[in-house]
This record gives structure tokens, sequence and C-alpha cells, in this order.
């Protein structure tokens, strides 16, 4: 008998120290940061790596099948004569956006920031030579800017990435080391990203979708070390799942949250995290010369509107060209953006997905009692809004402040306008009793 209690106590105790490393409480701080995040709106996500040169996308290594040695003999020829952080990141706040996300390294492998744990960075394996993370990051916290790394769990330029995952396959590895050399290269990164470069507001993981699902990454330990060094950074894994335990914001790639027209978000179960939605300005993630396909500002404008209503920020993408600079293009799209939120931004930032949900006619975004309502695309000239037991005390039009006329029906209330608007975002200013 007492072996069997003995036995119970021991296994109670093994519980505990499971639910102990399951729980993850995060700090006051990374509560905060949350927040933060969710009131900033808008990021701009910047992919960028020795893969510009060939202009053809971040994914060229895997997709032309290039041997890793040879692809990396690209490094020396890398020299971005015209990067100006200070360009950058001014050009990032014009946009009116508040944060930056950079690669820090993509799937290739090759590390943008002068890391000692692989000479194969932009200092040690350039002409450049130059640290432009920590140049970048000096200037966001200049200039006021949040700094996001995005890091690749996978690696398609190291032979410890074993095994390998169902990409880069075709690269030409063939003598492979081991895992726990490649999982102690990635801590030691980390480390240096949460060291080196200030205050860091979220590593941005991607590529564990590489390895099939049982693979243990042993996550909840990465996430563990990341907040161990910095505990108000964020974690964020764009592994297209619900969230896991130790992450504090999700991430949904090329659709709004809840969406999946793009085939990524089939799993990507919505959880109670603050919500992100990243895309692409053309098709591409990586410079590609031939993809000109860049959205209207127009769209680019509704989209911004359509994730701050879905409740979730927008992480707009540019691929800088080799020579460091953003494409003219993706310049003049985020002036646009930004000219239009120095007038609409007060029912952007600081703003939650509002009580009413996403319709075909727009979305609506909330800061207390006030609901700026968003209307997109609507023929006619009048609103149904379903406000459950919420009444109107006013209505009234965001811009030039006109009263809106409106009658309250079961259910909520309807707007009526003088004609079917056709602004690129009506936005109607409705004040809640
Ligand atoms: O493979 C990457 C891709 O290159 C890009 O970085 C995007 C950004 O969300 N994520 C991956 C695809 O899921």
């Amino acid at each position: 008998m007492k072996t069997f209690y003995t036995v119970l106590i021991l296994l109670l105790l093994g519980a505990g120290g499971v639910f102990a490393q399951q729980r993850y409480v995060p700090s006051a701080e990374n509560l905060k940061n949350r927040a933060e995040f969710q009131d900033m709106k808008f990021g701009v996500f910047i992919h960028w790596g020795i893969y510009s040169m060939m202009a053809d996308g971040e994914w060229i290594l895997n997709n032309k099948n290039i041997n890793y040695k040879e692809y990396a003999k690209l490094a020396q020829g890398f020299y971005p004569s015209k990067f100006d952080a200070a360009k950058w990141v001014s050009d990032v706040k014009a946009a009116g956006a508040k944060y930056i996300c950079i690669t820090s390294r993509h799937h290739d492998g090759f590390s943008m920031f002068g890391t000692k744990q692989s000479p194969y960075n932009i200092v040690d394996a350039t002409p450049f030579k130059r640290d432009v993370i920590k140049e970048l990051a000096d200037e966001c916290h200049k200039q006021g800017i949040k700094l996001h790394f995005y890091y690749s769990l996978l690696d398609w330029g190291r032979t410890d990435y074993n095994p390998l995952g169902r990409t880069g396959k075709g690269v030409g590895r063939t003598d492979m080391g081991n895992w726990a050399s490649y999982y102690q290269f990635m801590l030691n990164q980390l480390t240096e990203l949460l060291t080196n470069y200030g205050e860091i507001g979220a590593i941005w993981f991607d590529g564990q979708w590489d390895q099939p699902s049982d693979f243990d990454w042993k996550l909840r330990d990465i996430y563990d070390h990341i907040h161990s060094i910095q505990p108000g950074c964020l974690v964020i894994n764009n592994h297209h799942l619900a969230p896991i335990e130790g992450e504090d914001a999700q991430t949904f790639e090329k659709d709004l949250p809840g969406h999946n027209t793009t085939g990524f978000s089939a799993d990507a179960e919505i959880g109670q995290l603050p919500l992100e939605t990243c895309e692409t300005m053309n098709n591409s993630w990586g410079y590609n010369i031939t993809d000109l396909k860049y959205k209207s500002e127009k769209e680019l404008i509704h989209y911004l509107v359509k994730t701050a209503g879905n409740n979730a920020n927008l992480l707009m993408n540019v691929g800088p060209r080799p020579n460091g600079t953003f494409p003219d293009i993706a310049i003049e799209r985020y002036m646009a953006m930004g000219d239009w939120l120095k007038q609409y931004g007060e029912t952007i930032y600081g703003t939650r997905g509002g009580l009413v949900g996403p319709h075909d006619w727009g979305v609506t975004t909330q800061k207390g009692n006030t609901l700026y309502v968003h209307v997109l695309n609507l023929a006619d000239n009048a609103l149904y809004l379903p406000l459950g037991d919420k009444k109107v005390r006013s209505a009234k039009t965001f811009i030039g402040k006109k009263t809106v006329k409106y009658t309250d029906v079961p259910g909520g209330a309807v707007l009526q306008f003088d004609k079917a608007p056709d602004e690129t975002d009506y936005v109607v200013q409705v004040e809640l009793k």
C-alpha cells in the first residue's frame, strides 16, 4: 500500500511538472506589449536577402534546385550601395506604419545580421560588411518604430538541418550533420538577436510547416528562451495553426483571420491572442523583377480597413532591391496608405474589431462607445447595423462631422445617406449609448 501511495504521489508530481512546463504566464510587460501591438494596427514586412540579386523571389534556391554551395557565392557580390536605414524607417513612418518585421534569416540560411554562429552572414561573407539589421535597429529605436525579427526555423543552407523537411531537398546537401547542433545554433542566434539589437518587439517564426506535424521542434523551450532574455518580446509563429502555448500573438498568411482563400489557413483556427495578417503588395515576398502586379491604392486601403475590422493588424510586405532601396511603386503605395491614415488614422489606430462584425458592405472598428462604420462597398443609400441591445446616441460623418440620419429598428438601427457612398471608405462615426 505504501508503494502504491508513493507511486501515486510521484505520478502527481510528474503531472504537476508537465503542467508547470505547459502553463505560460506572460509577464506584465508582455501583456502591455500585446495591447500596444494591437493598437499599432499597421506594420511593414521586409523580405530582404542575397536572393534579391536574382530578382526572382526568396524561394529561388529551392525553386531552381540551385546547389547550396554555389548559391552561397552570391554573398561575395552583395553590396547594397544605396541602403539607408534612416530612409527606410522614415518611409515606414510616412506610410503610417508603426512597426517593421524584417527577415533576419530566411529559408536560404543567409543571416542578414552580424552573427558569430556562422560566417555565412552579411558582415563576414559580403564585401558590404555592414550589419544592416543593427543599422535598422538603431534607426527604429531613434525614430520610434518597433522592430520585429522574422526568423526561419527551416534552413536550406545548413547540413545540420537534419532531417530535411519537405522543401530544399534538391539543393545538393548529402553529408548531413545532427539536429542538436542546428537547434543550438538557433538558440544562440536568438540570444544574439535579443541581446545585440536593443528592445525587440517580436520574434516572428516561419517554416515550422516544413516538417511533419508530429515533429518535435521543442518550441516551448525556444519560446521560454526568448522570454527569459526579453520577457516583453512577443512570440509569433506563422505555423498556420491555432496558437501554441508560449506564443503571444497569432499571424495569418495572405488571408484575414477566419478566411482561407489562399490555402494556408485550413487549420488556422482563431485563438484568443492578438491577431495579425501578413500580405504581399504584389504577389511576391522577396524582390521579383517580373512581378509588377501591385495592388491598387484602394485595394490596399480596403485591406487595411478590413484587417482592423477583423480585429487584426496588417503586416504589408515590401521586397527591397539588391541595391538596398524599396521599389518605387511600393513607396508610392505606402505613401498613399500614409496619406489616407493621416486623415482616417483615428478610425484605425488603437481600435478593436467593432460590435458589428464584417459584412460585404464593409466593417466596423471601435474605441469605447465610438463605433466607426467603414462603408467600403454599398450600392444603397441606407445601411442596417445589427447592434443587438445597444442603441445609437448620435451618428455623423467622420469627415466633416455632418449629422447622419438614422432610425432605431428592432435589433439595431438603419443609417440613411443622401446617396450611395462612393468614397474609398465612407466612415460614419456612431456614438453608442
Ligand atoms: O515560405 C515563406 C515565404 O517565403 C514568406 O516568408 C512567407 C511570409 O508569410 N511565409 C512562408 C510561407 O508560409
